[in-house]
C-alpha cells in the first residue's frame, strides 16, 4: 500500500497566501475557527480547561450550524430541529408540520399562520410536447460519506441528494416527466480519459480502508470509489444519449463532486472530474466543440487544468475568487488556457461575497453569451454547484432559485434544449434543493419567463466583468458599445462606491441596497 499512502498525502492546493486561505477555509467549513486544527494535532473533540462544562448540541440538517440542545429551530438558518426536508426538500415546511395538520391546534391560528406551515408546490403546467429529460441517480452514491471522527458533520453530505430528490418528487416533477437512466459505474478506462493511471488506482484503493483522506478535507470510506465510479458513469451516459439525440438532455444528480479533481489529484471533496468525463463522452460521441460552464462559488482547477491545452473544450467559470483568498485560489480572469487552448477557459472572478442574481445575468450578457454564441458548442455541460445560493454555508453569495432558472433558460436558448447538467456544490439543503427544482423546470420546458426589466449589477460584479470583458476581448468579438458602456458605469460607480463607504456590494446605480434582505 506504499504507492497509496503516498497519493493520499498529496495536498496539491498552492495559493498564494496558504495561511490565509486556510483560516478562512477551516472557519467557512466547519463553522469553529480553529477548532479543526486542534483535532487534527490530538485527537480530542474538546479541552477540558475550556469547557468545563460540555454544552450537548445538535447540529442542523439543513445548514450544518451547531445549535445549543434546548432550541428546536436553528439559529442560523431557522430549520426544525426534526424537519421533513430529506424526505421534501425545499417543499418541506420549515417549522414542524405537525401543528399545521393536528385540526385541535389549527384551530387557534390565523389562514396566514397556517400557511407558514404548510407549503405546497407552486402551480406550474409543464409543457406536454417537451422532449425527454432525463435524471441520473444511484442510491449507492448515499454510502459515500465521512466517517465521524470530528465535532462537526462535513458539509458534503450524503443528504444533499435526498433533499434534492425529496424535493424533486414533492413537486411532482419526476412522475412522468423526467425518465431515470440506469446509472452504471464507469471504467477504469474511461476514468482514464482525464485522470491519470495512479491517480485512479489511489482512489480505487481506498475501499479498501475504512476512511481515508486527500489532503484534510476529502474523505473516502469504503464506498467512495464505487460512488465516484457511479458518478462519473452517470454523466459519461447522459451525455452520450443527449450527443445520439436519445434524450433532450439530462440532470445527473451526483456525489461526489468531481470539478477540484485534477488529472492526478482529488482535492477539495472531488474525487473524479464527472463534468470532464462528460465532456470526453461528448467529444468521442461526436460533438466537435464542447462547452463546460461552472457555476459553483469555487473555481473548478480540476477541469480547467484538465483542458488548458485543449481548444475543443471551451470552460467557463464564474466563481469567488477574492484575489485568490477563496477556495481553491485559482481562477483569476487572467488565465485563459495555454498553447492550442489560449483562449479557451474564460474566469469570472467575484472579488468578494454577496454577488448575486444580477452580477450572474450582467455577466451572462456581457461576456459569456457572445463567447458562447461564437464558440457554437456542439454540445453543453452545466458544473452546476448551488454553493452560489443564498444560505449556502460556504459562498456567502445571494444567488436565487430563479437566477439559476435564468441562467438556465439563456443556455436553453442557445443550445435549443441540449444540455447536460452534473450537480458539483451546494450545502443549504434548502437552497440546494429549491434551486435544482427551478432548474429542472427549465429543463423540462417551462420559462421562467422574462428577466425583470430593471436590475443592476453590484459594483464588485460590475469589475469582474469588465475585467474578464477586456481580457477576453483579446480572442473574442466583444460588442464594443458593451465594453464602453461598462467603462461608464465603472467610472460613474467607482465615485459612488466611495460615497457608499466602500461597499463593493452596493449595485452600481442605487442607494436602495438597504431595503434588500440580507441572507
Ligand atoms: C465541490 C465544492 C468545495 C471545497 C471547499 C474546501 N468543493 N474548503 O464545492
Ligand atoms: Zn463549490
Amino acid at each position: 500500500m506504499d504507492c497509496v499512502k503516498e497519493d493520499l498525502e498529496i495536498e496539491d492546493v498552492s495559493p498564494p497566501n496558504a495561511e490565509g486561505k486556510d483560516l478562512e477555509d477551516t472557519k467557512q467549513t466547519y463553522g469553529h475557527e480553529g477548532e479543526w486544527m486542534d483535532e487534527e494535532e490530538d485527537g480530542k473533540d474538546w479541552k477540558s480547561d475550556v469547557n468545563v462544562e460540555i454544552m450537548a448540541e445538535w447540529f442542523c440538517t439543513n445548514c450544518i450550524d451547531s445549535n445549543p440542545d434546548d432550541e428546536s429551530c436553528c439559529g442560523q438558518c431557522g430549520e426544525h430541529r426534526n424537519s421533513g426536508i430529506l424526505e421534501q426538500g425545499y417543499l418541506a415546511s420549515r417549522d414542524l408540520p405537525e401543528k399545521a395538520n393536528d385540526m385541535e391546534q389549527r384551530k387557534d391560528m390565523s389562514d396566514s399562520e397556517i400557511k407558514l406551515h404548510l407549503t405546497f408546490p407552486p402551480l406550474w403546467t409543464p409543457q406536454t410536447d417537451a422532449a425527454s429529460t432525463a435524471i441520473g441517480f444511484d442510491e449507492r452514491m448515499l454510502l459515500h460519506s465521512e466517517v465521524q471522527t470530528k465535532s462537526h458533520p462535513h458539509p458534503e453530505r450524503p443528504d444533499r441528494l435526498r433533499a434534492i430528490m425529496g424535493g424533486l418528487s414533492a413537486a411532482g416533477l419526476f412522475s412522468g416527466l423526467c425518465c431515470m437512466i440506469p446509472s452504471r459505474e464507469a471504467t477504469l478506462a474511461e476514468l482514464e480519459w482525464v485522470h491519470s493511471h495512479s491517480h485512479v488506482e489511489a482512489v480505487e484503493a481506498t475501499s479498501l480502508h475504512e476512511a481515508s483522506y486527500f489532503g484534510r478535507d476529502t474523505y473516502a470510506n469504503n464506498y467512495s470509489a464505487l460512488a465516484a465510479r457511479l458518478a462519473a458513469g452517470t454523466c459519461i451516459d447522459l451525455m452520450t444519449a443527449i450527443v445520439k439525440g436519445q434524450i433532450l438532455n439530462g440532470f445527473a444528480l451526483v456525489r461526489p463532486p468531481g470539478h477540484h479533481a485534477l488529472s492526478a489529484t482529488a482535492m477539495g471533496f472531488c474525487l473524479h472530474n464527472n463534468a470532464a468525463l462528460a465532456a470526453k463522452a461528448a467529444l468521442s460521441a461526436g460533438a466537435k466543440k464542447v462547452m463546460i460552464i461552472d457555476w459553483d462559488v469555487h473555481h473548478g482547477n480540476g477541469t480547467q487544468e484538465i483542458f488548458d491545452s485543449d481548444s475543443s473544450v471551451l470552460y467557463v467559470s464564474l466563481h469567488r475568487h477574492q484575489a485568490g483568498f477563496f477556495y481553491p485560489g485559482t481562477g483569476a480572469a487572467s488565465e485563459v488556457g495555454i498553447k492550442d487552448g489560449e483562449g479557451f477557459s474564460v474566469n469570472i472572478p467575484w472579488p468578494c461575497g454577496g454577488i448575486g442574481d444580477e452580477d450572474y445575468l450582467f455577466a451572462f450578457q456581457n461576456v459569456i453569451m457572445p463567447i458562447v454564441e461564437q464558440f457554437a458548442p456542439d454540445a453543453t455541460i452545466i458544473s452546476a454547484g448551488f454553493d452560489a445560493a443564498k444560505g449556502d454555508p460556504l459562498g456567502g453569495c445571494q444567488v436565487t432559485p430563479s437566477g439559476y432558472a435564468h441562467m438556465t433558460q439563456l443556455l436553453y436558448s442557445l443550445m435549443k434544449g441540449k444540455l447536460l447538467v452534473v450537480l458539483e456544490g451546494g450545502y443549504n439543503l434548502r437552497s440546494i434543493s429549491a434551486s435544482a427544482a427551478a432548474v429542472l423546470k427549465v429543463l423540462l420546458g417551462v420559462s421562467p419567463g422574462e428577466i425583470p426589466p430593471s436590475w443592476q449589477p453590484t459594483f464588485a460584479g460590475l469589475l469582474a466583468v469588465s475585467e474578464a470583458c477586456v481580457i477576453q476581448s483579446r480572442y473574442w468579438k466583444i460588442d464594443r458599445m458593451s465594453l464602453l458602456n461598462m467603462q461608464m458605469l465603472l467610472s460613474a460607480a467607482e465615485t459612488k462606491f466611495k460615497e457608499n463607504k466602500n461597499d463593493p456590494r452596493q449595485p452600481v446605480s442605487g442607494p436602495q441596497a438597504e431595503d434588500q434582505p440580507q441572507g
